[in-house]
């Protein structure tokens, strides 16, 4: 076994390479034969590119197992050194001492009687600073490092890592509303290539597990297929955030945010980084475009095929939002963000490392600026938008908005029967209820109460086939109907003769004659159909059963009778 571990460093890079190249040549080879075409140069160019980033990142998953190979071997070899009696420096010899040349120990022999002839290879290991320097608190508690909480399939290897750090926040979680837009915009095989990282940076387990719950209640399929998982850190992972020193002159308070936001990012790198090729930092209440996966992805690898350097690729122009990097290369933010996490704010640091990395010192601004362009590529148009307007830091209320993230689908139009339309909500400036039925624009309107309804009533009564209503919007995806059912008024009433309308709809029937045919679920959308024995229907109406403290939108309206659905 000791044979094993203490494989000599040489022999451990072979067999890297050999793996490496095991991997590599066959599959250029694949490439070369099942493409013919000349024009399939660049598709090969990037394609190795690719590889080449897969390579970075399995040679650092190499790296940690070859860490503690070594940490393993010297303390084996330590245990095995007999003490160092000064008499006979040869014999400290072991596996793992370099070997003597001749000329040297020729001048040790005539140094013989010599205090300075004892002194080589003597049984003393230099001890590097880790992480513990930095965060002695950690070293208080053996658990601290252990992971509270995890919901995990054990996913691995995969391309694209997406990291969501969420924490409390007073008013609206966005967070739900996050995961369904990055999970929409991926197609089957993304996917099945991507893992969404959700860090619960809170240390109440209460709240851990409500969230928890949330998210496999909406997601059951992502978390059971792996795409999803969540984790909470141990609270012993956390500093007092009472003795902090207080930095750049900004309040406690603040000094303590952006203080565990760079101890949340970096133990979110960390749990993140043996999972995949690309890391990408999100935040919780953030709207991506469409295909923002294989957007990202490509650009990768057109830079990386194309030789640049790159250290981030910026797909925001906001914070810390869409920067992506290669996981292979986290190791330096993490190390960074633990350093200086008490002096500097998250998306500063990055700067200041970029800085430290490329500029000159005695060059003007100008060249660090271009220096750093090469290392920090920014991609146009922006592939994230921020959807919050409440910023986790109390009071502060968070505008920013990115201006190249350019304009997104705020509602879908439909053709639909012809109605006269009433709503006892009221409407937000042009956007009323009625624009919204004829596909000009969504419905916005103010602060639903119980016992509102927005009433649809066909200028001649109609088959319904299938209703569609979606509430909230991409920019304002909180905007909802909460507690709210869908309602038709056939125009034979429940007193006709109709039995099987009897005993189906009694149970379903309002006290005004309407049978409940839907209500809006949690994602906010209402669906369904209308059983056939109701016959026509005179009018459709949603019907809201609680107060609530959003505004409500309609974003998608779509009523299909017998005849558009033909
Ligand atoms: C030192 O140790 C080596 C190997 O154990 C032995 O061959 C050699 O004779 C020793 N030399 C002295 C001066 O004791
Ligand atoms: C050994 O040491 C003596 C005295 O310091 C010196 O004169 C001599 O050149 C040395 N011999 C070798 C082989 O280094
Ligand atoms: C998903 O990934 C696995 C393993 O990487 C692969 O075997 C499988 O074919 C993939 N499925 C799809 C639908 O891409
Ligand atoms: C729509 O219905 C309301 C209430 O029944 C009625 O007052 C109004 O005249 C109707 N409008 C149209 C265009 O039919
Ligand atoms: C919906 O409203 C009804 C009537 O006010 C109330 O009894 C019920 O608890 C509400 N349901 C939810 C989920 O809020
Ligand atoms: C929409 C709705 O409330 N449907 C109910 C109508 O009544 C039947 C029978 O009681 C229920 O099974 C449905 O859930």
């Amino acid at each position: 076994m000791a044979f094993n571990i203490t494989m000599s460093p040489l022999r451990r890079r072979h067999c890297l390479f050999v793996i490496g190249f095991v991997l590599f040549v066959p599959f250029c080879f694949f490439v070369i034969f099942s493409m013919p075409d000349v024009s399939s140069e660049q598709v090969l160019i990037e394609r190795i590119a690719e590889l080449q980033v897969k390579l970075q990142y399995l040679d650092s998953m190499y790296r940690t197992r070859q860490e503690d190979l070594r940490r393993l071997s010297e303390h084996i070899d330590l245990l095995s050194l007999p003490p160092n009696t000064g008499e006979n420096t040869t014999g400290l010899l072991t596996s793992t001492t370099p070997e003597i040349k001749p000329e040297i120990k020729q001048i040790i022999k005539n140094m013989s009687g010599m205090a300075a002839a004892q002194g080589l290879n003597p049984p003393v290991s230099l001890r590097m600073p880790s992480s513990y320097h930095f965060l002695p608190h950690l070293l208080d508690d053996p658990s601290s490092l252990r992971l509270a909480y995890l919901v995990s399939k054990g996913r691995m290897g995969v391309s694209m890592v997406l990291g969501v750090p969420t924490v409390k926040r007073e008013k609206q979680s966005y967070l739900l509303d996050t995961l369904q837009n990055l999970i929409d915009g991926m197609t089957i095989e993304e996917a099945n290539d991507s893992l969404i990282v959700v860090f619960i940076a809170e240390t109440d387990l209460e709240y851990i597990l409500q969230v928890a719950k949330e998210i496999e209640f909406r997601f059951s399929a992502y978390i059971e297929s792996g795409l999803i998982e969540v984790l909470s850190p141990s609270a012993n992972y956390y500093p007092d955030f009472d003795k902090l020193r207080i930095t750049l002159g900004d309040s406690p308070e603040r000094v303590r945010w952006r203080s565990k936001q760079n101890l949340d990012f970096a133990y979110l790198m960390s749990y993140s980084q043996p999972k995949g090729t690309f890391y990408v930092q999100l935040e919780d209440d953030i709207l991506a475009r469409p295909q923002y996966i294989s957007e990202m992805k490509n650009f990768a690898i057109e830079k990386t095929s194309k030789k640049e350097e790159w250290f981030v690729l910026d797909f925001c122009q906001l914070g810390f939002i869409g920067k992506m990097f290669k996981s292979a290369e986290l190791p330096w933010l993490i190390t960074f963000f633990q350093m200086f996490y008490n002096d500097k704010p998250v998306d500063w640091l990055l700067d200041h490392l970029l800085y430290t990395k490329v500029c000159n010192y005695e060059k003007n601004n100008d060249m660090c600026k271009r220096e750093k362009a090469k290392k920090w590529i920014h991609y146009k148009p922006s592939l994230f938008q921020h959807i919050g307007t409440h910023s986790s830091l109390k009071g502060k209320v968070q505008k920013l908005k990115d201006k190249q993230f350019g304009k997104v689908a705020l509602f879908f139009p439909h053709t639909n029967p012809e109605a006269n339309i009433t709503s006892s909500i009221k409407h937000y400036k042009q956007y009323t209820l009625k624009r919204a039925y004829l596909g000009e624009t969504f419905f916005w309107g103010l602060l639903p109460q119980p016992g509102d309804q927005l009433i649809f009533r066909f200028t001649a009564p109609i088959i319904i086939k299938s209703f569609l209503f979606k509430s909230g919007n991409a920019e304002h995806p909180s905007d909802k109907f909460y507690n709210t059912t869908v309602e038709v008024l056939p125009l034979d009433g429940p007193a006709s003769s109709n039995s099987i309308f009897t005993s189906w709809a009694s149970a379903n029937l309002t006290s005004d004659g309407y049978v409940i045919v839907g209500k809006f679920d949690g994602s906010g959308i209402a669906r369904g159909t209308v059983d056939e024995s109701l016959g026509k229907i005179q009018s459709l109406r949603l019907h809201v059963h609680s107060d609530s403290e959003n505004w409500a939108i309609l974003s998608e309206i779509h009523i299909q009778d017998e005849q558009s659905s033909r």
